[in-house]
C-alpha cells in the first residue's frame, strides 16, 4: 500500500524533530532565562569593515563572539557594546565632524549611546573604563570570544535588545596605519583614525528559527511562524502535530517528491 508509506514518513520525521529539538535547544522548551543575540556589523566611514556578533545571555553572563573582515591589518580595533540614544547605528551617510566629514565616535552618541561594555581580551577589564584598552583589543580582523559578567542593569538592557556593537579604527587616508593631524574625540593622545567607528550592528534578540530544514523543501514561509508560536507555549507534541499538518499541506500543494 503506497499511501501507508507516505503517511508513515511524516510521523518518523516528527519524532526526529522532537528529539533533536529537545537535545539541541532545551532552553526553548523551558522558556528560560537564556537570550540569544545577533548583530550584523555593517560598514561606517567607508572602512570596508563588516562582521557579525553573536551572544548568549544567561542570567548576567554574556557569552559573546565577534568576527570582522576588512579591518585595517596590524592595527588594534577597539570594540564595545554601546547602549543609549536610540540604540541604533547611525546611517552610513551621516555627516560627521571627522576627516572629510567622517563620523567620529561622539558624533553618533544620539544613535548608539555610550560605551557600556568593552570587549577586551583577558585580562582586560570590560567596563567603560577599558574603552581604549588598546593592548587587549583585537589586532586586524577580530576573532573574538569571551564570557563577561555584566552588571544586572546592563544585562537587562542587553536582554531587551538595546545593545549596539561598534568596532573602531578607520584608515581614512589609506596609508596602512593610524595617523593624521586630527586627534581622537575620545583620547587626544590618539589619532582620530584609531577610534573612529568602522562598523556597527544592533545587537538584536535573535528570532526563533526552527530546525525545519530536514522537513521542509522550502516554499512555505508561514510554517516557521507556526512553530514559533506553538513552541512558545512549550508544546513539543504540538510541534509534531504541526509537522503532520505541514506534510499534508505540501501534498495538497502538489510538491511531493
Ligand atoms: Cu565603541
Amino acid at each position: 500500500m503506497r499511501s501507508a508509506r507516505i503517511k508513515l514518513a511524516p510521523l518518523a520525521l516528527a519524532g526526529a524533530f522532537a528529539l533533536s529539538l529537545a537535545a539541541a535547544t532545551p532552553s526553548m522548551a523551558a522558556a528560560s532565562d537564556e537570550t540569544e543575540l545577533m548583530a550584523r556589523l555593517t560598514t561606517l566611514n567607508d572602512s570596508g569593515t563588516t562582521g557579525q556578533a553573536w551572544g548568549m545571555l544567561k542570567g548576567n553572563d554574556l557569552k559573546i563572539k565577534v568576527t570582522t573582515t576588512g579591518a585595517l591589518p596590524k592595527a588594534p580595533h577597539a570594540q564595545h557594546i554601546h547602549i543609549g540614544g536610540t540604540n541604533t547605528c547611525p546611517a552610513p551617510t551621516m555627516k560627521g565632524t571627522g576627516y572629510q566629514g567622517a563620523i567620529r565616535t561622539t558624533d553618533a552618541v544620539d544613535s548608539y549611546g555610550a560605551v557600556k561594555v568593552s570587549l577586551t581580551a583577558k585580562p582586560g577589564k570590560t567596563d567603560a573604563s577599558a574603552a581604549l584598552d588598546v593592548p587587549n583589543f583585537p589586532v586586524g580582523n577580530a576573532k573574538y570570544e569571551r564570557t563577561i559578567t555584566l552588571p544586572a542593569a546592563l544585562a537587562a538592557d542587553v536582554k531587551a535588545g538595546k545593545g549596539v556593537v561598534v568596532v573602531h579604527g578607520v584608515d581614512h587616508n589609506g596609508n596602512g596605519k593610524y595617523d593624521g593631524k586630527q586627534v581622537s574625540d575620545l583620547d587626544p593622545s590618539l589619532p582620530s583614525e584609531a577610534t573612529d567607528p568602522a562598523a556597527c550592528g544592533e545587537f538584536d534578540v535573535a528570532q526563533m528559527t526552527m530546525p525545519n530544514g530536514g522537513v521542509q523543501t522550502g516554499g512555505d514561509p508561514t510554517t516557521g511562524v507556526e512553530y514559533a508560536g506553538l513552541l512558545g507555549l512549550g508544546a513539543l507534541t504540538a510541534g509534531a502535530g504541526v509537522l503532520g499538518l505541514t506534510a499534508a499541506r505540501r501534498r495538497r500543494a502538489g510538491t511531493r517528491p
